[in-house]
């Protein structure tokens, strides 16, 4: 037997520890221990109720995700749940930590439950492409009503505690030592003779699916805005209205079929991949968990503009004291104004209370001039995008800085090692790329130039961690990886609307996709001038074998700068923000396709997709095969933090494998052969087409 589930006694009271690190997950071993030892409770005359709790850090987290991939072995944890409803003897669940999907099932299945007032439970198998297939849909409607019970399954966001009493969830909160509390308790439930109560059972009437009408409408409408296009939230409401026309047995036998269909699906395929990829880019091949980082316990920023703020109040939030760095007590005064409205806008949409943004406030100071970062432990720079300045400031910075701090820049796209050669100290000098607004965007790049120290990585890393945010790595070239793989699909998308598409039908394929908005509505949104700029800055690079970006130019020099300007692929009425498609940009791009002798035609869709997907995919494989990012799935992560692909598709590599590289391969080779220089195949993604290959598996 496994021995993956204790057995120990106190008094009357059994206890059932469950040990399988690092989250208890309800693989096989741990489902045959349970049903084993509940059977041996049970069978113990000396016990009269059963306490099941888990070791370490938390009660079951779930199932294991990692079986999804292979045949259910018996048995089902839905099997599990089942069977403690037969169980004479009152069971207890005591969670700690996060009791998620399976785990909640689990806890479901138990006659009580008790928690510590920081646990945090929840149904978040929906961000898997799945729902609670172990009788959740139909046991937490059941004892904590419709409402509750589709706010937990079908948005997938845990609650803590105290919500959980509130919801019926739990039945008791328990301070201190959670055992002994749950054993207390059980002996309580004896003494008192407290029935049992069975989930499966209706306490009281859920009601018919016309009853909650609108209860179910609200939950479509969410999930279709907060998920779009994906299945698992829908099939996790159909399971909820199952429950409620048919019994029980009836609805759990629906809910197999159903549980099985969504986890085949490619969706959850994908969003599966996702979930380990994200776990994934925390780990840096090279670099091992014994390179500790360095203590960050004060930080600075240069530049107070909008995303130097930005990264001002991601620090400041997370709790670090920031100073904040101008060249002037204007520019401070204008960049500390702005701070505060930023502040003023989370109060007012309830994000924060007004004392918790004095708190926030309180831990930031601004001042003139770099002495003030002298005692700083990390200093991140959010100047202008331009070497010389950066050098420069990375030159002073150096005879300022004390020994041993982080010395960051937050250039998007610059040569790193080149303003890290503007120091004395090169290993103390990394790249942090957040993205706008630093504040909210939970992805941060971190760059690792070539002499920088592990430590130094190893910091940047966990400044991510710590301020809740998502880091990947990459390695120095222009525009590291986020900006370099994207920077294809928005120079296809222009060069297509030079040929004959209009913006709106570029946007259009790409929201198909799931992308919530199309690369030209996003550069109306960021600015056209950003990447006007750093064209006009690299002029001297530019290979004239290369196409150029005639059009997009064309669009800046008439002031076409976007959303800031009124117009730019699309024009914006009185001052707002919905994109308007303005025949002016047609008139322009038949003057520029003329101009360069492109030939205008009607385009299709599918070619939309494919040139502006396979741009992106030919760039990552040629990033992969660089190494400027240390796997394909970094790659992915970047793309649904920094660009809001859709998660359930995984990522551009992971959508390439999904559709085949050999056939990537060869419009690759196509687009090649029509399109020029550009698109020259990536030799990875020939090798991998040719053999079979796949990036992310
Ligand atoms: C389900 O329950 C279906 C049922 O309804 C029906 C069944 C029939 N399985 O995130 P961390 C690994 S679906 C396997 O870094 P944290 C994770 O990969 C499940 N492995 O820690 C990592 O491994 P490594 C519903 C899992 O403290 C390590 O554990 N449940 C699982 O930041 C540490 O994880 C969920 O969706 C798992 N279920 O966060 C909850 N969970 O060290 C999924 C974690 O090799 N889990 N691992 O990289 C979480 O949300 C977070 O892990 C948790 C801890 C909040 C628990």
């Amino acid at each position: 037997m496994s021995d993956l589930v204790g057995y120990e006694t106190e008094g009357r009271v059994a206890i059932l520890p469950i040990d399988n690190p690092p989250v208890n997950a309800l693989g096989i071993g741990v489902r045959e221990g349970i049903m084993a030892q509940v059977d041996r409770a049970a069978a113990d005359d000396s016990v009269e109720a059963i306490v099941l709790i888990g070791l370490g850090r938390t009660f079951p987290a779930g199932a294991d995700i990692r079986e999804f991939d292979q045949p259910t072995l018996e048995p089902h944890l839905i099997a599990i749940v089942d069977h403690l409803d037969t169980i004479e003897k009152p069971i207890v669940a005591a969670i700690h930590g996060t009791a998620l999907g399976g785990g909640l099932e689990l806890a479901l299945g138990c006659h009580f439950r008790v928690a510590v007032p920081s646990a945090r439970m929840g149904t978040p198998e929906v961000n898997l492409g799945i729902f609670p297939g172990a009788a959740g849909t139909q046991r937490l409607p059941r004892v904590a009503g419709l409402d509750h019970a589709l706010e937990l399954i079908v948005l997938g966001k845990p609650v803590g505690a105290a919500t959980a009493l509130e919801y019926g969830i739990v039945d008791d909160l328990i301070e201190g030592d959670l055992r002994a509390g749950a054993v207390a308790f059980a002996e309580k439930i004896i003494a008192d003779g407290t029935p049992r109560r069975i989930s499966s059972e209706p306490r009281t009437g859920i009601g018919s699916p016309e009853d909650h009408a609108e209860t179910i409408e609200k939950y479509r409408e969410l999930a279709n805005r907060r998920m779009r296009g994906q299945d698992s939230p829908h099939q996790a409401i159909d399971s909820v209205v199952d429950g409620m026309t048919m019994s029980y047995p009836d609805a759990v036998q629906a809910d197999r079929k159903r549980f099985e269909l969504c986890k085949n699906s490619d969706q959850s395929q994908a969003l599966r991949y996702a979930f380990f990829a994200e776990r994934e880019a925390s780990k840096i091949p090279d670099i091992g968990k014994e390179i500790a980082p360095r203590e960050i316990a004060s930080t600075g920023v240069i530049g107070a503009g909008t995303m130097g703020r930005g990264i001002v109040a991601s620090l400041a939030d997370s709790g670090l004291p920031v100073t904040v760095v101008e060249t002037s007590q204007e520019a401070l005064d204008n960049g500390m104004t702005e701070i505060v409205k930023l502040y003023d806008g989370m109060v007012q949409r309830g994000r924060i209370d007004a004392a918790e943004k004095d708190e926030r406030l309180a831990r930031i100071t601004g001042a003139v001039g770099f002495e003030a970062l002298s005692n700083t432990d990390l200093v991140i720079e959010a100047a202008f995008e331009d070497l010389d300045v950066k050098k420069q400031i990375f030159g002073d910075l150096d005879k300022v800085a004390k020994p041993g701090a982080i010395l960051a820049t937050n250039t998007s796209y610059m040569d790193i090692d080149a303003i890290a050669a503007a120091t004395s100290r090169p290993e103390d000098v990394i790249g942090l790329h957040y993205f706008v607004p630093a504040n909210a965007m939970r992805l941060l790049e971190v760059v690792r130039p070539a002499k920088a120290a592990p430590d130094a990585i190893a910091t940047g890393m966990a400044l991510a961690k710590k301020t809740g945010k998502i880091g990947v790595l990459a390695r120095v070239c222009h525009g590291f990886i986020a900006n370099r793989s994207r920077l294809p699909m928005v120079r296809e998308a222009t060069f297509l609307v030079e040929e004959g598409a209009s913006p709106a039908q570029v946007d259009a394929v790409l929201t198909g996709l799931g992308m919530p908005m199309g690369p030209l509505a996003v550069s109306d949104l960021s600015g056209l001038d950003v990447s006007w700029r750093m064209r006009q800055s690299l002029a001297d690079q530019h290979d004239p074998a290369h196409r150029y970006m005639h059009l997009a130019d064309r669009m800046c020099e008439l002031g076409r700068f976007g959303i800031k300007a009124g117009k730019g692929w699309y024009s914006y009425e009185d001052g707002g923000r919905r994109p308007v498609p303005d025949p002016e940009t047609e008139a322009i791009a038949i003057e520029v396709a003329k101009e360069q002798g492109t030939p205008r035609r009607d385009i299709s869709d599918d070619e939309i997709r494919e040139r502006c997907l396979y741009a992106a995919i030919n760039e990552g494989a040629k990033i992969l095969d660089e190494g400027i990012a240390a796997r394909a799935s970094d790659i992915d992560i970047m793309w649904l933090y920094g660009f809001a692909y859709p998660r359930w598709r995984g990522g551009i590599m992971f959508t390439a494998d999904e559709i085949g590289l050999p056939e990537i391969d060869q419009r690759v080779r196509e687009f090649h052969a029509e399109h020029g220089k550009l698109w020259e195949p990536s030799p990875l993604l020939t090798r991998l087409a040719k053999e079979g290959g796949a990036f992310t598996r």
